[in-house]
């Protein structure tokens, strides 16, 4: 967000408005047009972080479907600002500067004038920056085409449940990348078990979504939703479902490990079962399951979210030849208590602590912090230390009239270039937990992040490092870092990394978490929520965490705030 830091008040805090409202109507479950048509104005003037000028103009958005001064604007600057904005270090000024100089309209625009180098000649632009971009578009392009897992996993979810529900229907699973739960993923490849195929497959391929059939056979089908996503269906018999699942499941480098293995074991293993091979003939041995299929190869199971060929084969062997603890006990899906990083209306987070609270316990978090950010981040309204102190307070009001979940102080300060924090320290003391992330300046070299970084881990103050890395998926790569530093002064000055489970961030990664794990860095798991919409995020956290091997003693909000309290002690 450093590039907005350039505007004036007045344009910064309309920008945050704007973009407050946008993501507040991006997770609205209601339709805004419906409301609209049924209760008029009001109704969307009611809507939190929408006053009346937003108001006026999505009302002149639904009845004409669009708005002058958006249109007026865009003619004034008529490049594609959304794509040309996620390359890293392009703001909305620079942007506007590559258009008059160089009529950069597009992203293709911008990679041929990088690649002729008529971005280093600019005044204020130079070599350094021209690199930045062509790196940043070579990104953007290796993701196109890939959706975040968290964009698309509630309606996968939708589809399988709806799947189940048929009568002819006798088990169902995703596979594939969504099953290992990668941050991205490429198609959706979803398995059935049934004994009247046909009928599966014509519900599958009417499911409301669904914009275009690719094809459509006895045992598959394959479509495209409308958001561009490709979904296979395949169907099979019961008795062959865990063969199929743990083919599909993949990784495909993870079948190829498992499929030598079978081999030198003289086993045949496909996605219709694992065969004896008797002279020439093929003896089916287990399909059902794919824990029979593991064990009969002698492995122990192994949970899709490790099927990477990472090590984990072995692990399974020696899993299951006794001896214990090769293989991690991952932590489970409902083990987390509490959520540690949240935002509300008090910084850039759509709606009030207490709504964020509601919500969080319906979700069976027994507490969460409240990180609103700090200082300098003017785009994120952020709070000055008079701001912070009267929140403390209203947090003990609501503490008071609520019950079954705990609210806790805290607050998301920005670590700047040198690493200070921009809260007094005195104020910092009241808090339950501090969090410390980078939001500026996040193209230093490796050197000078790695010290920045390690000054406030070693903050007296400082409980957790947000964010640690700073990727954003399909945007940009994480700052240059020393990690194996970072992980030793964190574990000296027991400073905890998070997972930030946010679905465009999944920061730290899975190879990141599983580097805390090994060096013995406990990790937190928080959403970073805006909106209560968002605070289901933490099972893409925890997928993140069984990723990289985390067992829930590696965690630490799956202990109650009691114990939690203690583990935040600094050395
Ligand atoms: P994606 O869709 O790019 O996010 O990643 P996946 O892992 O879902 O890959 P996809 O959709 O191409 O294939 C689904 C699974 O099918 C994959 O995880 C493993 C299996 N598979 C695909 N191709 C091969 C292959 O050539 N050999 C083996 N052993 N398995 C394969
Ligand atoms: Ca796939
Ligand atoms: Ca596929
Ligand atoms: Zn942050």
């Amino acid at each position: 967000m450093s590039e907005y830091l350039q505007m004036n008040d007045e344009e910064s805090f309309r920008s945050t408005a704007y973009l407050r409202a946008a993501r507040t109507l991006e997770s609205m479950t209601e339709d805004v047009e419906m409301l609209y048509q049924q209760s008029g104005l009001r109704s969307i003037e009611k809507i939190p972080g929408i006053g009346h000028g937003l108001a006026l103009k999505i009302e002149e958005y639904i009845k004409s479907k669009k708005v002058v001064e958006f249109d007026k604007l865009h003619k004034e600057f008529p490049f594609d600002l959304d794509t040309l904005g996620s390359v890293r270090g392009l703001g909305p000024k620079m942007i506007k500067v590559l258009y008059h100089k160089l009529k950069i309209k597009t992203l293709d625009d911008l990679e041929r004038a990088a690649r002729t180098g008529k971005i280093r000649s600019l005044p204020r632009f130079g070599e350094k920056v021209q690199y930045n971009i062509l790196r940043s578009i070579e990104f953007i392009k290796r993701s196109r085409g890939r959706f975040l897992l968290g964009h698309i996993l509630p309606v996968i979810k939708e589809l399988v449940e709806l799947l189940k529900g048929l009568p002819e229907v006798l088990q169902v699973e995703m596979a594939g990348s969504a099953r290992r739960r990668l941050p991205t993923i490429g198609d959706l490849d979803i398995l059935v078990a049934t004994n009247k195929p046909v009928k599966v497959i014509k519900f599958f391929t009417s499911f409301p979504r669904v914009e275009k059939i690719w094809g459509r056979g006895a045992t598959k089908a394959s479509v495209r939703w409308r958001d561009g996503f490709n979904v296979d269906l395949r169907v099979i018999k019961l008795s062959s479902f865990g063969a199929a699942l743990q083919y599909f499941t993949g990784s495909k480098d993870h079948n190829i490990a498992l499929r030598r293995l079978a081999q030198a074991k003289g086993f045949k293993l496909n996605e219709y079962g694992l065969w004896r091979l008797d002279g020439k003939k093929e003896i089916k041995i287990v399909s059902r399951t794919e824990k029979v299929i593991y064990e009969t190869l002698g492995l122990s199971y192994l949970e899709p979210e490790i099927r990477e060929n990472t090590g984990e084969i072995e692990a399974a062997i020696q899993e299951a030849r006794g001896v214990k603890n090769s293989l991690p006990c991952l932590i489970g899906y409902d083990e987390v208590l509490g959520d540690l990083q949240m935002h509300s209306d008090w910084s850039d987070g759509s709606v009030s602590i207490e709504e964020m609270a509601k919500v969080a316990k319906k979700l069976g978090r027994k507490y969460i912090v409240i990180t609103d950010h700090t200082g300098d981040l003017k785009i994120a309204n952020g709070l000055d230390a008079k701001r912070l102190l009267s929140q403390m307070k209203e947090i003990d009001t609501i503490n008071q009239r609520i019950s079954g979940i705990k609210i806790l102080k805290g607050a998301e300060v920005n670590i700047q270039k040198d690493g200070a924090l921009d809260m007094p320290d005195e104020v910092l003391a009241k808090l339950d937990v501090v969090l410390a992330a980078v939001h500026t300046q996040m193209d230093q070299d490796k050197q000078t992040m790695t010290e920045r970084l390690i000054r406030a881990i070693s903050h007296p103050l400082v409980n957790i490092i947000a964010h640690p890395t700073g990727r954003i998926l399909q945007e940009r790569e994480g700052y240059q870092l020393d990690f194996d530093q970072v992980l030793k002064v964190a574990k000296k000055n027991n400073t905890f990394l998070e997972i930030d489970a946010y679905c465009d961030r999944l920061d730290l990664s899975d190879r990141h978490i599983r580097r805390c794990v090994q060096a013995g860095v406990k990790l937190s798991i928080d959403t970073d929520s805006h909106h209560p919409s968002q605070l289901w995020m933490m099972e893409l956290g925890i997928s993140q965490a069984r990723r990289g091997w985390a067992e829930a003693d590696d965690i630490i909000n799956v202990r109650s705030w009691d114990e939690l309290k203690k583990l935040l002690k600094k050395n």
